[in-house]
């Protein structure tokens, strides 16, 4: 019999440095998840962001906006590819150090998209084989080859909206550098937990960040939270941080429910 499925994503904040502008990991929280991953009650599928991994580079070279012919565009698509390849690597092997199997799958090699927030070609047979034989796939935001741009950079969000889609798991869970939404600045001591976020209150936060001119700086939380929303259909959605990972595994997530 299949066991149920948890979907994690570890944010590229809680597993990198994420301020750096050099790629740095964040050995701390990546040793902490390892320790906690070790559970047996639950078939895992993970996913993993960038950090500082991907995003200085992303954001230099604009990937975002597609291909610019540039030969130094071009260098910066193997160098983006290159690290987010070490920082799979680097999670696989913490995670199989505590005895686990895990296979990486790698986007930039088996995925394309047709904009950011469509895949176009995805290796679902590599994802069920990897679940057959009962190891762990982990896959991660990527630059993808995109067939209207040319190139695009395809976040770890979009991925587990594909696979809550695909896989119906049990739970689909943001694991970030905080403990879930909340209502005020992340690291004010006024600022509350929202238990419960709905489309409504997505709007809300968008139209709040359009007044406030801050696209830019949020527009990654909105984008995850439209994301969440999508997988909320075919999933029990939660957005949480690493304190709460070991009771999710256990089937009890805490932080932030996104619901419909
Ligand atoms: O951190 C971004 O993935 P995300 C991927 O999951 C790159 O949004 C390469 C910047």
């Amino acid at each position: 019999m299949t066991k149920e499925r948890i979907l994690l994503k570890f944010g590229g904040s809680l597993i990198t440095k994420k301020n750096s502008d050099i790629p740095k990991i964040n050995i701390a929280n990546l040793k902490q998840i390892g320790k906690i991953l070790n559970n047996k009650k639950y078939d895992l599928i993970v996913v993993h962001g960038a950090g500082s991994f991907g995003h200085p580079i992303a954001e230099k070279f604009k990937l975002i906006n597609g291909l610019d012919e540039s030969p130094e565009q071009k260098n910066s698509i193997k160098e983006i590819r290159n690290q987010m390849k070490e920082l799979n690597k680097i999670l696989c092997e913490i995670i199989e150090s505590k005895g686990m199997k895990t296979k990486s799958i790698i986007p930039s090699e088996s995925m394309k998209t047709r904009g950011a927030k469509h895949i176009s070609q995805f290796p679902k047979e590599i994802f069920d084989q990897c679940l057959f034989e009962g190891n762990i796939p982990v896959t991660f935001g990527d630059a993808t080859d995109d067939e209207i741009q040319g190139i695009n950079i395809l976040s770890g969000d979009v991925i587990m909206m594909e696979l809550a889609r695909i896989y119906k798991p049990t739970f689909s869970i943001f694991i970030m550098d905080y403990p879930g939404v909340m209502d005020g600045e992340l690291n004010s001591k006024k600022s509350n937990l929202i238990p419960l976020v709905n489309s409504n209150m997505i709007d809300k936060f968008k139209q709040k960040m359009k007044i406030n001119n801050t696209t830019d700086v949020t527009g990654g939380l909105i984008g995850k939270l439209e994301c969440a929303l999508q997988i909320s259909r075919y999933s029990q959605c939660w957005i949480t941080d690493l304190d709460s990972l070991h009771m999710a595994l256990l089937g009890n997530p805490t932080g932030s429910k996104v619901i419909q």
